[in-house]
């Protein structure tokens, strides 16, 4: 009996030393996970913290800073018009747009744009099938390739046409426009969108053509036309290649180009943009599309620059990632790096290592962009304006890092709220 009584006092012991121990060890357990749960610092750290963080505070981590103001992918933009270029008093019948990147020669910078100088003002993709010779569709409609230059990127002198429209039935009879600049072992390359119809008659369709020349001066040989090829029937790009714009990278020849699509012929509202990659080993082609095309998926006119060892890319319009500087190492797998206000439009930056294949890429300060609504009282046309940023290594200005843009107010009231909210049910 004695003896029964002893066991079950032990178990007794046993049992109640098991509980003491499992509740010491739940409050090692509680401290523990007290110690990991830390709170976001005040002082903004420069690597990811290690303890668990909110979606947002770990995105912060994925850019090049945490902070916009820190990250050299982030920057303001500064606009200034340019001197000298006339535009008929702004009537519409004078219009430059699609500038290429501005180039470097000596001590003189050189710039192409679209150029049209028409008698009338454009009428309208909806109206094309009415356009004729002397009546464009659009504001790129019976166009022709201009350059000018400068000695301080501010005020430039026109120098005259680079690329005429050639003769029909050659490719660009009707328009040649859109135009981007490559140096490629000592020549210089031109290549531009060749219409042969009115933009806007069956689509804003058309292939890219290609010139070259000794000199930034021409005189300019033709190279070849639909240089990029179109994809296939149902494609994605499968009629249109825009807004080439070729970077020497490991030592090919990479051209970013544009095409809208899910749009013509009879969806013009619903369209979307994407950007494919067409590599070459010269400048005249062959050109092979990359299998991942579309490389990007948001923008619209096509804007990259040589960055580290990869390529960044200037994110205006169109898409989910609209407004973004984007980066790629391999040039294909583009990734958000920051958000940006008043971004330029059909940025040609300046940026003379998009020639060099380099593997440092210093980023940009400037280029030039084009508004596309200057003009009044439905006297649209196109100006060129010269940008100015801070997306690059070598400078840095505080007054380009600030986060906010305040326009006045009259900029948002110009917005107007126009036929919207006139449902009748007042929805
Ligand atoms: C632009 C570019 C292409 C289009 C038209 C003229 O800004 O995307 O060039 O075809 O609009």
């Amino acid at each position: 009996m004695k003896l029964i009584y002893s066991v079950k006092k032990i178990a007794l012991a046993l049992v109640v030393m098991g509980l003491s121990v499992s509740c010491q060890q739940n409050t090692t357990e509680t401290a523990s996970k007290t110690k990991e749960h830390q709170v976001f610092p005040y002082t903004m750290p420069t690597e990811k913290p290690d303890f668990p963080l909110s979606a947002s505070a770990n995105r912060m981590f994925d850019y090049p800073a945490p902070r916009a103001q820190d990250n050299e992918l982030f920057s303001q933009f500064k606009y200034t018009r340019l001197k000298g270029f006339d535009y008929n008093g702004g009537d519409g019948t004078i219009t430059r747009r699609d500038p290429t990147r501005p180039i470097k020669v000596g001590d003189t910078y050189y710039l192409w744009y679209t150029k049209r100088h028409t008698k009338v003002r454009p009428i309208g993709w909806n109206n094309a099938a009415k356009a004729t010779d002397e009546i464009p569709s659009t504001d790129w409609d019976l166009a022709e390739v201009w350059y000018a230059s400068s000695k301080d990127g501010f005020t430039w002198e026109e120098k005259g046409v680079a690329i005429k429209r050639p003769e029909k039935p050659k490719s660009g009879w009707r328009s040649v426009c859109t135009p981007e600049i490559l140096i490629w072992k000592g020549k210089y390359y031109l290549y531009y969108q060749a219409f042969d119809e009115p933009s806007g008659l069956k689509g804003d369709l058309c292939p890219v053509s290609i010139s070259y020349a000794d000199s930034p001066d021409g005189p300019w040989t033709h190279g070849g036309d639909a240089v990029i090829p179109f994809g296939k029937e149902g494609e994605w790009d499968h009629k249109a290649t825009h807004d080439p714009f070729p970077i020497v990278h490991d030592g090919k020849i990479y051209v970013y180009y544009k095409s809208a699509y899910n749009k013509w012929p009879d969806n013009r509202k619903n369209y979307a943009v994407g950007h494919g990659l067409a590599i070459a080993d010269d400048p005249l082609g062959p050109y092979t599309k990359h299998p991942l095309n579309p490389v990007m998926t948001s923008g619209h006119e096509t804007t990259y620059f040589p960055y580290k060892k990869g390529i960044a890319a200037i994110i205006y319009k169109d898409g989910n990632e609209r407004e973004t500087v984007q980066y790629a190492e391999d040039g294909v797998n583009f990734k958000v790096m920051s958000k940006i206000s008043l971004v330029p439009v059909a940025a040609g930056p300046y940026t003379p290592d998009a020639f060099t294949d380099t593997k440092d890429g210093r980023g940009i300060t400037w280029g030039i962009s084009h508004f596309i609504n200057a003009g009044e009282n439905g006297n649209r046309h196109s100006i060129i304006a010269r940008f100015d940023c801070d997306l690059s290594l070598d400078y840095d200005e505080r007054g380009f890092k600030d986060t906010g843009v305040w326009h006045k107010p009259e900029v948002y009231f110009k917005q107007g709220l126009g036929k919207l909210r006139q449902h009748p049910e007042g929805r």
